[in-house]
């Protein structure tokens, strides 16, 4: 099933996707047995949350190719322009899931846009928890959002943005970390539908595989600033340590000069490499 919304694409940025051919291909395994898809929205994890909150169907997939109030976490703005980036969100029903493995679904995301991109020939970084890393650029967010009733999750909402093509990205002097887009690091034009495809193909996969020892070490093997001093928290509670390793439930573990772990489960932190990390590395 197909839904479309009328809005229309601010600017004249011509549209990346090819309606017929994502119709064509999905649903992939269950994902995108419902496609609802408009050329600009507010926010595909907003859309995707309120469909949620009225029983939508696991697989139900929202895409967009602008957002006019894109989502980042904590409140930070995730920005997706027309005609050079793309945004997607997927409903989940972790039914299945332990809550306090709910963290799995951040990985789910960061580690299927990894698996396009090298099947592309781009070896991606994840900084922990959800961005995607190509030479340290920001190349896409994962926002996992949930619903729930009571003590009970209805449902989860993973939220995707990439930068496909230049001019993708906010300027550098309002980012947190420097952006690129898949165009500028592949040097050639970029297929929006094929990506898109191969994204939901490595969900469909990996979402099937969430609780192997096989997801965890691909997560792992792809981790950003393993083995080097990074700093976690906000500003009135920070951690020092060194990066070690993402754990079975998803959450990241640091060893503390004394040697001691401490474990972060994907919440509202931060994380950082130490300046003087920075300059050595
Ligand atoms: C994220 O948050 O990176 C999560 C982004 C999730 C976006 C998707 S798009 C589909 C779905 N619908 C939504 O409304 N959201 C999801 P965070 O780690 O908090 O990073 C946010 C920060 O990224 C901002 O404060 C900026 O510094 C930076 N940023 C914003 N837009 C960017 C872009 N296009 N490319 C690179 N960096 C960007």
């Amino acid at each position: 099933m197909v839904e479309m919304d009328g809005q229309a694409l601010e600017e004249d940025a011509a549209q990346n996707l090819d309606l017929e051919r994502l119709r064509d291909r999905l649903p992939i395994d269950g994902i995108g047995s419902t496609l609802i898809y408009a050329p600009s929205m507010s926010s595909t994890n907003q859309r995707a949350l309120a469909l949620l909150e009225t029983h939508a169907a696991h697989g139900t997939l929202v895409v967009a190719e602008q957002q006019t109030e894109g989502r980042g976490r904590a409140g930070r703005k995730w920005v997706t322009r027309a005609g050079r980036g793309l945004a997607f969100s997927l409903i989940i029903n972790p039914a299945h899931m332990e809550i306090s493995s709910i963290g799995l679904l951040t990985g789910l995301g960061a580690v299927a846009v990894s698996d396009a991109i090298l099947s592309m020939g781009l070896r991606g970084e994840i900084k922990w928890p959800n961005d995607v890393l190509v030479s340290g650029r920001k190349l896409a967010g994962v926002l996992m959002e949930n619903v729930w009733m009571g003590a009970r999750l209805k449902g989860s909402v993973l939220g995707i943005g990439v930068n496909l093509r230049p001019g993708a990205a906010p300027p550098e002097d309002q980012l947190d970390l420097p952006a690129i887009d898949l165009e500028s690091a592949l040097g050639y034009r970029v297929d929006a539908t094929g990506f898109l495809l191969a994204v939901l193909k490595a969900l469909a996969d990996w979402w099937a595989r969430l609780a192997t020892p096989d997801f965890l070490e691909v997560w792992n093997a792809r981790l950003a600033y393993q083995g080097r001093k990074v700093c976690i928290g906000n500003l009135q509670d920070q951690q020092h340590g060194v990066l070690e390793a993402v754990d079975a439930d998803g959450c990241l573990v640091l060893r503390g000069e004394d040697g001691s772990h401490h474990t972060f489960s994907v919440g509202e932190v931060h994380l950082r490499p130490q300046a003087e990390d920075l300059k050595a590395g």
